[in-house]
């Protein structure tokens, strides 16, 4: 299974209605294609019926699927949104097309517009923000099935939820391998390399040493086969910040049963909540902060999520000092 963007389909809906709108939810599936879910099919859901759900642990095996947009308010720019999204903003690193920056072909012909990126996602740099701690109240309450994340930045881990938790189905910078003799290092390794503007080279073959991040045509890490068992257990999807542009991930938002809600939270109607909705479906659209704090209010868990953030916020605050 490789990595691969719907580029072609992108352009039917990536460019949709943007701008600043306030967070509104709907009920998206009228007659879904895939929705043949028995008595459930007329039934419509709010925000408010997930989050009883959740509250009454009617659902205890939540699936969680993120993107870039939950570390958007962590300062870190997504690839679409535009005007702030990396896709507009790629001049700096003189690449033909925004792709190109996580194309194994382009990485042979010039490693440096990757490395400049990666010196600013590196981890270290951000921190989490309300979004993933909410997905680490999940956690803490046994909530949460798994995490399937797109994401690089490592703030899923940074926020306290256990590796075991997680699947980063995009890869990670806590590895690094060799593109030549294919030796494997820590990602640390590479660290001083990448800050000081240089490309890492192999100690044994001077290869270039590329961080274990999942290109467009490179096979998804091992975890990623987990889907195969999780996504027909989950009794909940929840869908975060992200465009469903890039397969096979977005797929994975079909793969829950029929019957199971599925909630999106983003600021546009995106993937199969816009193409194939179900009837069980919730889309919470908007600004994705907002959203959270929306949901968190009706769970009644807004005191403890504050807490939670004020208490690890503080620690790394202390880590940085
Ligand atoms: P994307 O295609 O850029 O989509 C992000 C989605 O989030 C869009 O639909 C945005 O509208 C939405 N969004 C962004 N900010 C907000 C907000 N504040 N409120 C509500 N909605 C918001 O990113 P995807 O994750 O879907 O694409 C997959 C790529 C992006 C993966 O391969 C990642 O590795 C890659 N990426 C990761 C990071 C990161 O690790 N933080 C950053 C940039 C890109």
């Amino acid at each position: 299974m490789v990595l691969w963007c719907r580029r072609a389909l992108a352009s039917l809906w990536q460019w949709g209605p943007g701008g600043v709108r306030r967070p509104i939810s709907l009920s998206v599936g009228a007659s879904g294609l895939f929705g043949s879910g028995g008595s459930h099919e007329k039934e419509k859901l709010s925000l408010q019926d997930i989050a009883e759900l959740i509250r009454s642990r009617a659902c205890q095996k939540v699936l969680v699927m993120v993107g870039a947009g939950i570390s958007t308010p962590s300062g870190i720019p997504d690839f679409r949104s535009p005007g702030s999204g990396l896709y507009n903003n790629l001049q700096q690193y003189h690449i033909p097309y925004p792709e190109a920056i996580f194309e194994l072909e382009f990485f042979f012909h010039n490693p440096k517009p990757f490395f400049k990126l990666a010196k600013e996602l590196y981890p270290g740099n951000y921190k989490p923000n309300v979004a993933h701690y909410f997905l680490r109240l999940l956690y803490d309450k046994g909530l949460l099935l798994r995490l399937y994340t797109q994401n690089i930045d490592g703030l899923e881990r940074v926020s306290g939820i256990h590796p075991s938790k997680l699947v980063e189905a995009h890869g990670t910078f806590a590895s690094a391998t060799c593109t030549v003799c294919r030796r494997s290092f820590p990602g640390e390794d590479c660290w001083a390399d990448v800050m000081a503007d240089r490309v890492p080279c192999c100690p044994v073959c001077n290869g270039v040493v590329k961080p274990d991040i999942v290109f467009f045509g490179e096979p998804l890490p091992q975890r990623f086969f987990l889907h195969m068992a999780d996504f027909p257990l989950a009794d909940l999807l929840l869908v975060l910040g992200t465009s469903l542009e890039v397969e096979p991930f977005a797929s994975l938002s079909e793969a829950v049963r029929s019957t199971v809600p599925r909630l999106l939270i983003n600021r546009d109607l995106v993937g199969p909540f816009a193409w194939h909705p179900r009837s069980r479906d919730v889309a919470q659209l908007g600004d994705l902060v907002r959203s959270v704090e929306t949901l968190v209010g009706l769970l009644g868990w807004t005191e403890e999520l504050q807490a939670l953030v004020q208490r690890e916020t503080g620690k790394l605050d202390g880590q940085d000092r």
